[in-house]
This record gives structure tokens, sequence and C-alpha cells, in this order.
């Protein structure tokens, strides 16, 4: 009996997506349950999907790629470590707490955000500030849409962002890593763009956990590491937050951490990527190649200094 079962969105058609079809079809063959990530007992199931706006066209990276190749530092250093230990996080029942500047402050369930918001399917280019690149087709909906049902007090600048944080299943090797919990923030404005969202399934699946399950943020045109994962609470603050990866060293990670291949990371040049499906080299597109999307939040700005 597979448990995710929402139809494949139409804008499928117009794409070439020959991995994610084969996917599918394995799946209907074989069954969603014998999926290695699968989490007996949870009840969330998705929604239909619609297609939504800003797709790329690029050939998708593969679902064994993106679910095997991961960073989630809770679970581990390797890009293997989320693969193999994420399956301890218990994704259900999940809230997240809406606190800070907003008019509706309190818990929202993740039943309660599936039912209000219409997941949409966005593909789009994830690059990592490590130089590799991968095309993902996410599911979700507009971070946009959360905060006008909250409602944002006028004062509010900025968006904080908190991850799950339970050392009881995050391995040893981890606890050493970083700061927990993962911590990150962007400026209202960057938050409330229509290409900003929180993403609960990919592949037209619910969120595999060392992807973030059940639900994370994607911001396309940042570095990966702002995506935070297996969000817990959203905060709503007149003053900048500090992000963990921007406290533990502040000239590797900045703040906005646009993608921009001209600013070098202090070890390595950000002028190219490592595809990650077929290990071509590319050039790095100024803010991931979303320009003319986002290029007017950072008017008047100087990336050298804020990078
Ligand atoms: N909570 C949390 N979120 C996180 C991370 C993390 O370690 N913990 N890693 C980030 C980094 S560095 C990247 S590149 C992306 C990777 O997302 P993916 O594994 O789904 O491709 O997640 C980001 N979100
Ligand atoms: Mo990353």
């Amino acid at each position: 009996m597979p448990r995710f079962s929402y139809p494949i969105p139409a804008s499928s058609e117009i794409t070439p997506r020959s991995d994610f079809l084969n996917r599918r079809q394995l799946l209907t063959a074989m069954g969603a349950g014998l999926l290695a990530y699968a989490t007996p007992g949870r009840s969330q199931s998705l929604p239909e999907v619609v297609p939504g706006p800003f797709s790329t066209d690029e050939a998708l990276t593969s679902f064994d790629v993106a679910t095997g190749y991961c960073n989630f530092f809770e679970f581990g250093p390797a890009k293997d470590d989320p693969a193999q230990h994420a399956h301890a996080l218990q994704t259900d029942p999940w809230s997240i707490e809406i606190d800070g500047l907003v008019d509706r402050p309190g818990p929202i369930a993740m039943e309660d955000l599936l039912a209000r918001f219409p997941i949409e399917e966005r593909i789009y280019r994830l690059r990592c500030v490590e130089a590799w690149s991968m095309v993902i087709p996410w599911n979700g909906f507009a971070l946009a849409d959360l905060l006008a049902h909250v409602g944002v007090k006028s004062d509010a600048r900025y968006v904080r962002f908190e991850a799950f944080d339970d050392t009881s299943i995050m391995p040893r090797a981890a606890q050493g890593l970083l700061d927990w919990p993962y911590v990150e923030a962007l400026r209202l404005d960057e938050a409330v763009h229509p290409l900003t969202i929180l993403a609960v399934g990919m592949y037209g699946e619910v969120m595999p956990n060392q992807n973030g399950a059940p639900i994370r943020l994607v911001v396309p045109w940042k570095y990966g590491f702002k995506s935070i994962k297996s969000i817990k609470r959203i905060s709503l603050l007149a003053e900048r937050p500090m992000p963990t990866w921007h406290e533990k060293s502040p000239r590797e990670y900045g703040f906005y951490a646009n993608v921009n291949p001209t600013v070098r990371h202090p070890r390595w040049h950000q002028a190219t990527e490592r595809r990650l499906h077929d290990g071509n080299r590319i050039r790095t597109e100024m803010f991931n190649g979303y320009e003319e999307l986002v290029a007017d939040l950072y008017a008047g700005m100087d990336l050298e200094t804020h990078y």
C-alpha cells in the first residue's frame, strides 16, 4: 500500500525528468514501504502537489544522490551520515513554535500547515558553499504565506529559524561540531520573497528524514547552509539574530551567504561548482542563477562586505 500517493504535477510534462519518472514508476512497482528512509507510523501524507513558479528545466539530480549525499551535521560530518542516522528523528507528531513579533504566536501542527497551504512543486538549484550543487524538485509552500497567516508586526525586521535539538539521537561524532540547535536567519524581505519556501517533500514524496523532515527552509539563491532542516521554531525579531555557521566562522560563512562567484570563501574560490549527478564542473551563476528575481533585495549594498 503506497503511502505516497499524490499525482505527478502537470508541470513535469514540460521538463526533462526521465529520472524522476523512472523513480516513480519503480516506486509504484515496488511499493514505497520498502524505502530505507520510511518511518514506521508516520501519519502525515502530502496532499496533491500543484505546479509552482520559478522551476528550472535542468536535469534533475537523482533521488538516490539527493538523499544519499547530505549535509545534516546533527547526524554527523560525513555525507552519508544523515542517510544512516536520521531515521532516529521522530517527525510525528511535529509542530513549529511561532513566536516574537507576530499577531498570533503559538504552535502550528504539521497537519494544519498541510491542510492550509497548497503544496507546490519548485524545481530549484541547490548550491552548497562547499562548491557542489544539485537540482531538486521540492514540494512546499511560500514562507510568505505562513508569515501572512500568523501576522507579522510592523517592527519585525528578521526571521530566525531553529532546528530540532535532541542530543539523545545525535551521534557522539556530531555533538562537538557546532553549537546546537542549528540556527539560521533571513532578513524579513528575503523571507517573504516568493522564491523562499518551506519544503515538506521532494520528488513528490514526504520529506526524507536526512533532507530535513518534516519541514525545512529552501532559499535557492543562497548557499545551502541557509536552508535549515527540521525546523522547530520560527521567531520574528527586530534585531539580527546570530546564525550557527556565521557565529562559528564569520569570515567563511557570512550572514547573507548569497551565492556569488566573485567572492571567495577564504579557503577556496566560488567561481565554479560540481554538479553531483554528472560530475561536471560548471560556472557558478550570480545568486545561483536567480539574479533577475532577487538582485533588487541588495540594491546599493556592497556584496564583498556583506557576503
Ligand atoms: N538543521 C540543519 N540544517 C541544514 C544543515 C545542517 O547541518 N543542519 N546543513 C545545511 C547545508 S550545509 C546544506 S548544503 C543543505 C543540504 O541539504 P540537502 O542535504 O537536503 O541537500 O542543508 C542545510 N541545512
Ligand atoms: Mo552546504
